[in-house]
């Protein structure tokens, strides 16, 4: 395997539709100082020779080099735009094809005047993915990589970023070669004493066989976990803070977001609606939600915000739960324990600045699992604390993307992982049993099997389109 670069292109090397060029305007709609029309395919360069007039009297292009000149209509016709034209000659290129890139100016009907002229000349619109789907099925990538790229250009923290970053440089891939290498041997050798039972062969050794097999699943059940958490990075998590009138629970929406958003009031009661308002905590957006206080309410207005914030509670993936430590519990704060029953939570007293009338011990004793923080939302006090006890709690170990922690951030890849985790559980289990060699060959195929639709060496047409569909048109 040829681990440490990109896939070999081996298995994938005659593309379907290589010799249709596609095209398509790769910058965003709207406009820009410059916006790129992108050509692919053997019809790339002549389609240039035909619309482009450089500059210089130069009749030829270099490749990977930018060339000045203009756009001309049909024929030799009028200037449509004054553009930078570069030639990429196969096989360095984004799809191992020939590619073109014209800069045109970025105005919206420059760049359909130009798509339109590439298109008249031979070329068809690209479908979404196209260009990387290319790169895919010319082997300059495998198919980690080019979910990769969307996952990069779509990456709203610079966590998700970071893991995007990490698989776009093909570390799943050489992780799986790496694991698939270590399967492939030993099932060469219990295939080999399933063919030839009566030949001398190298014994195997059921024990280190077994060793193996459990590191790899081990290994394999890390990175089904890393999922979960790489999800939180990606996705964000909702998070409602909760508590009964005036603890604090706006003030503290406001410092966290540092602007006044929820209006703050001595008064009980204040906050009616749901304040809604998404806060970066370490890199996980949180959606942050701010609820009226639990208490039985006064009024029908009251009434409602009541049952938004039990609605918003019920469907928050965590809870902060505010105290006021300035004032003894009372009913509405056991109701609301009840409340927030079962979620995962912080639990927050605020009002530090005034004496203490909780008990930090009782407390402590209700909510001996969770975190317990004190702040002052008044004075912006232990904020950075609470921020930490957050993150800590959702997050139980560093899941920055590092060359020693591989984060799977992509549900079809832990789908795959499962299954062949499965796969190898069962091998193991027929070993322990003394099952066939068959059998466990079967098993270990089948892992291997799977492995391989991860990095897409057999993909099927629907997979492909589940995965390209995601992505722009010009990509
Ligand atoms: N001393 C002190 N007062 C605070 C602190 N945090 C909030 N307050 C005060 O407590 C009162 C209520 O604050 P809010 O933030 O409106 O409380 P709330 O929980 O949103 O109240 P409702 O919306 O009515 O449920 C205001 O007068 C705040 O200034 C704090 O840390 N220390
Ligand atoms: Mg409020």
């Amino acid at each position: 395997m040829n681990r440490g670069s990109s896939p070999s292109s081996s298995s994938r090397k005659t593309p379907p539709n290589q010799e249709e060029t596609i095209a398509a305007i790769s910058t965003p709609f709207g406009e820009s100082g410059i916006g790129i029309v992108r050509i692919s395919g053997s019809l790339a360069e002549s389609i240039a020779r035909k619309l482009f007039k450089p500059k210089k009297d130069q009749s030829y292009f270099i490749s990977h080099r930018f060339h000045y000149g203009e756009i001309l209509d049909t024929g030799g016709g009028n200037p449509v735009d004054e553009v930078l034209v570069v030639l990429m000659k196969s096989p360095r290129t984004y799809t191992r094809e020939d590619i073109v890139e014209i800069h045109c100016h970025g105005g919206y009907l420059v760049l359909q005047k130009v798509l339109e002229l590439v298109l008249k000349e031979g070329a068809r619109m690209a479908l979404p993915g196209e260009f990387t789907k290319r790169a895919f099925l010319n082997g300059r990538i495998d198919l980690t990589q080019a979910e990769a790229v969307i996952d990069l250009i779509k990456a709203k923290t610079q966590a998700s970023l970071e893991i995007a970053n990490q698989q776009l440089r093909g570390w799943l891939y050489r992780e799986m070669a790496e694991l698939k290498a270590q399967l492939i041997e030993h099932l060469a050798l219990i295939e080999a004493h399933i063919d030839f039972p009566e030949e001398e062969i190298e014994p195997i050794v059921f024990g280190e066989l077994k060793r193996d097999l459990d590191k790899i699943i081990r290994q394999m059940e890390e990175w089904i976990a890393s999922y979960e958490e790489g999800k939180i990075f990606r996705e964000g998590i909702s998070c409602a803070i909760v508590g009964k009138t005036n603890v604090g629970k706006s003030s503290l929406l406001n410092v966290l977001l540092k602007e006044e958003r929820a209006i703050v009031t001595p008064i009980p009661g204040t906050t009616r609606d749901v304040i809604e308002e998404v806060l970066n905590i370490y890199g996980i957006p949180v959606r942050l939600m701010d609820t009226a206080g639990l208490r039985k309410p006064a009024d029908s207005i009251e009434q409602e915000g009541v049952r938004r914030t039990k609605e918003r509670v019920a469907h928050s993936d965590f809870v902060l739960l505010m105290l006021d430590g300035s004032r003894g519990l009372d009913g509405d704060d056991l109701e609301i324990f009840r409340e927030i029953n079962g979620k995962k939570r912080v639990v927050i007293i605020n009002k530090n600045d005034l004496p203490l009338k909780l008990s930090l011990e009782d407390i402590g004793r209700r909510f001996d699992k969770d975190p317990v923080v004190l702040i002052s939302a008044l004075r912006n006090e232990g904020i950075d604390d609470l921020k930490m006890s957050i993150y800590t709690s959702l997050v139980h170990r560093d899941v920055r993307a590092t060359p020693e922690h591989l984060i799977v951030a992509n549900v079809r890849h832990k789908t795959i992982l499962s299954q062949a985790r499965n796969n190898l559980s069962k091998a193991i289990e027929g070993l322990e049993e003394g099952t066939s060699l068959e059998f466990i060959a079967f098993e270990i195929r089948s892992a291997l099997d799977v492995l391989g639709e991860l990095v897409g060496e057999t993909p099927t047409e629907e997979v492909l389109n589940r995965i390209f569909e995601r992505f722009c048109i010009g990509k």
